[in-house]
């Protein structure tokens, strides 16, 4: 009897220690991806997996990419650096130019750094005048405002 009860303390435990194995193996991460369209949403998708993703389910509306991986097959890193590959941006890498410049016209979405810069750059329009921003040889207000800040200095139709 004692030496059933030890058994199957010892089955218990191997049992525990699998399962938390396994768990620790299988992970399950949000990215942030930058894009537009369901077009993208395949691309992206398709990506992920191909870098070793077990599922990838990208948002359209939250831009946020759910992957669920084994930390032996792939890794957090390796998927970004496949989708930046690919053409999208992602929050710690940024695709290459001639990728970005691949895609479909309706899938090129604001970069992530025009999305910084023209964040930034809102807030210093949020004044009375768009003093650092100009679109079109003119000063813009809103959404867009100085988001070609640098071609606006350039051009010199902005007073700063
Ligand atoms: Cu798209």
């Amino acid at each position: 009897m004692k030496s059933q009860y030890k058994l199957l303390s010892l089955f218990t435990l191997l049992f525990f220690s699998l399962t938390s194995f396994a768990q620790k193996n299988d992970k399950k991460e949000e990215i942030k991806v930058w894009g537009n369209c369901g077009m993208c949403k395949k691309t992206i998708e398709t990506a992920a997996k191909k870098a070793g993703a077990d599922s990838a389910t990208w948002s359209t509306e939250s831009h946020v990419l759910t992957v669920a991986y084994k930390s032996k097959k792939t890794s957090n890193e390796k998927i970004q650096k496949a989708v930046a590959a690919a053409g999208y941006d992602t929050q710690d890498f940024t695709a290459p130019t001639a990728a970005y410049d691949n895609l479909h016209s309706c899938c090129q979405y604001d970069r992530k750094a025009d999305t910084a810069t023209s964040t930034d750059n809102a807030q210093l329009c949020s004044g009375k005048d768009c003093s650092t921003c100009c679109k079109d040889g003119k000063c813009t207000s809103g959404k867009d405002c100085c988001k070609d800040s640098a071609v606006c200095k350039e051009k010199g139709c902005c007073k700063s």
